[in-house]
């Protein structure tokens, strides 16, 4: 049987016209200040560029991970080449993936480096706004240097345009630090879950250093230099890091204020902040001693209390070490290692230009819509705030059916504008053309009570009722149009109506963040 040979002049850009066409369009159009693979975004107007330097913002702007805004239109891929690990984390199952960075519970495909290489440029070929190729894991990737450091020497090779990013628990990273700054590797993510070796001995019951067993309180010790150390030494020589909190109520909740300080101040970018999962039936020492997680209100607390001059990320997805496509999205099913090694890939670096030059001029025509939405409300004054939950399959628009979404995100209205404040994941409503009431009570409901409204492409009479019986004013009317600009229009709505006395404004309750494995739609 011939093999498939993937090509990117049939895929659909987002606003619906083909790559082929594009190229034709982007042929006619060579000289023009506007054309290009990186578009007016990097001319320092671009949508979500803020304070950042030129340089900073080159570096994240593509990246789905580093830039909330970027999510919505920018792909990530992992590979997972990495297995053993160095350190026991007490909310690790070593049968899962590491959950510093994966959802707990995922078990991912191991691949050798070569084996890797040939998935990212089917990934490339297949999935044009694909930028960055992760390492993180399975395990630690520097408890695997060879392999880690293998994979990326090939694809920088083969895949130049590609951004490498690597995830790691620290305790190896300053060994490293000049070797990922030789891979060109910009973006690093370490782990760091305490500063505090006594609150670390009731995270890591042991690490592996220099042939050697640590346990409790000296083993914390040296992983938390180790990492801290790490750290100072990538942010000296200009690598953009982001550090990754677990946050475990009871052990390192109120601590994490200190880490953010601490990790602030030796230049982390980005801290992330990720509520613990401890399903029992993972197996793990939190699972099985019924160290609960935080709820959606408290995660959402300690991450305001953090947002100072550091940026916060709050749209990680806690995803696989093999997840590929838009956060949020798992298309890793797509590209098994049986479907990836027969395929036939050519590299079309040309056509990868063209589509993310496409998805360039829409993330333009988003920040204009929000900016001129937010002008309406110039001079409005209030203390009213209000989430909004809204189904989207990516674009920045309400283009998702409450029946087909598996997660909602999350949006905080004020007279500041819409600020995206996190997501919350569900089960499927509609499940073989039926809508699942128990999935409405038991999960959709629950995940998105804290929510005044939930914008959605469309939605039936029954499930619309209910929401409503729940105090959440389920909104079709902003079907397919751009996120932000409706939240705003809708939160205009909402105070006129307070003030004419159409509604009263009350506190929502406290929501759930959804526990267990995440498996792909
Ligand atoms: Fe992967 Fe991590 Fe790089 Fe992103 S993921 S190695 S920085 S490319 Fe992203 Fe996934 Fe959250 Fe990680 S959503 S788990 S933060
Ligand atoms: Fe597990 Fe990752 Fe911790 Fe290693 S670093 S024990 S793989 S969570």
């Amino acid at each position: 049987m011939a093999s498939p040979i993937i090509s990117l002049s049939s895929i659909a850009t987002p606003g619906g016209a083909k790559l082929d066409e594009i190229m034709q369009q982007k042929a006619e159009h060579q000289g023009c200040g506007t054309s290009g693979g990186s578009g007016k975004a990097s001319c320092g107007s671009g949508a979500g560029q803020g304070d950042l330097s030129p340089e900073v913002w080159e570096k994240v702007k593509n990246h789905p991970c580093y830039s909330e805004e970027a999510h919505h239109h920018y792909a990530r891929m992992h590979v997972a080449v990495a297995p053993a690990c160095n350190i026991q984390c007490n909310y690790c199952n070593r049968k899962y993936d590491c959950a510093n960075e994966s959802r707990p519970g995922v078990v991912s495909e191991k691949l050798t480096p070569e084996q890797a290489a040939k998935k990212v440029l089917a990934v490339a070929s297949t999935i044009p706004q694909m930028t960055v190729l992760g390492i993180a894991g399975p395990g630690d990737p520097l408890a695997n240097p060879e392999k880690t450091f293998k994979t990326f020497e090939l694809i920088a090779k083969t895949a130049p345009d590609i951004k490498l990013c690597l995830s790691t628990n620290g305790l190896m990273l300053p060994d490293h630090v000049d070797t990922i700054q030789s891979f060109n590797v910009d973006h690093v993510t370490i782990t760091i879950n305490m500063v505090d070796p006594d609150i670390g001995a009731q995270i890591y019951p042991w690490i592996f250093y220099k042939n050697k067993r640590y346990k409790g309180r000296e083993a914390a010790q040296i992983l938390s230099e180790r990492q801290l150390q790490g750290l100072e030494m990538l942010t000296e020589r200009g690598i953009l890091c982001k550090v990754n909190s677990v946050m475990i109520p009871g052990i390192n909740d109120q601590h994490l204020v200190e880490v953010n300080r601490a990790v602030k101040s030796r230049g982390a970018f980005l801290h992330n902040i990720m509520p613990l999962i401890s399903a029992p039936e993972h197996g793990t020492v939190f699972g099985l001693n019924g160290q609960r997680g935080p709820s959606a209100q408290e995660l959402k607390a300690l991450q305001d209390s953090c947002e100072g001059e550091m940026n916060m990320m709050r749209h990680c997805r806690q995803c696989r070490a093999d997840a590929v496509g838009l956060l949020g999205e798992d298309r890793s099913a797509e590209f098994t290692t049986e479907n990836v090694m027969a395929m036939e890939v050519e590299y079309d670096l040309e056509s990868r230009q063209a589509y993310q030059a496409v998805v360039e001029q829409e993330r333009q025509a988003k920040s204009a819509a929000k900016q001129a939405e937010l002008e309406t409300m110039a001079g409005e004054q209030s203390d009213v705030k209000i989430l909004v939950a809204v189904a989207t399959k990516g674009s920045g628009r309400i283009n998702e059916h409450f029946g087909h979404a598996t997660e909602f995100q999350i949006y905080e209205a004020s007279t500041a504008g819409a600020k995206f404040v996190g997501h919350r994941r569900v089960d499927l409503y509609c499940q073989g053309g039926y809508g699942e009431e128990e999935a409405l009570e038991s999960t959709i409901i629950r995940a998105i009570n804290d929510c005044a409204a939930v914008f959605v492409a469309k939605i039936g009479g029954c499930p619309k009722a209910s929401l409503q019986a729940a105090g959440i004013d389920a909104v079709d009317r902003y079907a397919f149009e751009y996120i932000e600009q409706s939240v705003i229009a809708y939160y205009r709505d909402y105070l006129e109506q307070i003030r004419s006395g159409a509604i009263v404004h009350g506190q929502r309750g406290d929501a759930e963040i959804r526990q267990g494995a995440y498996v792909a739609a």
